[in-house]
């Protein structure tokens, strides 16, 4: 059985998925507004990774007998700016999470909760592949700027998420 303390941080970290993914649904649709299908896919399949995000960690604190506690989604900023502040956004965001899922790792350790502690492991690495993949967007985007042709090829590249 898990503690409450633990309940409770993960609960709330399942809430801080579910808003990343209505953050990135907010962000694509801002991408596709400025026509940047590209850049709009990519945020698209990432806010549907946040969600498998949330439901991974639900299906966890369940099957450890914990009570799922759902709260409000926050709602997101209405406008981001250009491209390259919206990666910008993603980038410190990302950080956000990776100083949570540290801050829930460090708690299963205190609390001695070796379950919680393997199964934030995962998170942990993720977030590494997380902040590596958007820091790469953020370089490309500062090196070609929001000017120009190569900024196009940047979002057809973007576009190509998931795809074969
Ligand atoms: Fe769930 O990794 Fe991004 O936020």
């Amino acid at each position: 059985m898990i503690s409450k303390t633990m309940q409770d941080a993960l609960n709330a970290q399942i809430n801080l998925e579910q808003y990343s993914a209505q953050l990135y649904l907010a962000m694509g649709a801002h991408c596709a507004g400025k026509s940047f299908k590209g850049f709009a896919h990519w945020l698209a399949v990432q806010a549907s990774e946040e969600t498998a995000h949330a439901a991974k960690l639900i299906t966890f604190l369940l099957d450890r007998g914990g009570k799922l506690e759902l709260q409000a989604i926050a709602a997101p900023p209405k406008d981001f700016g250009g491209v390259i502040q919206v990666f910008e956004q993603t980038l410190g965001h990302e950080k956000t999470i990776t100083a949570s899922i540290n801050a829930l790792f460090e708690l299963a350790r205190a609390e001695k909760d070796h379950a919680s502690e393997i199964a934030l492991q995962w998170y942990v690495t993720e977030q590494v592949e997380e902040e590596a993949g958007v820091g790469e967007i953020v370089d490309h985007l500062h090196a070609v700027g929001d000017q120009g042709g190569a900024i196009w090829y940047l979002d057809s590249k973007m576009g190509k998420r998931g795809k074969r």
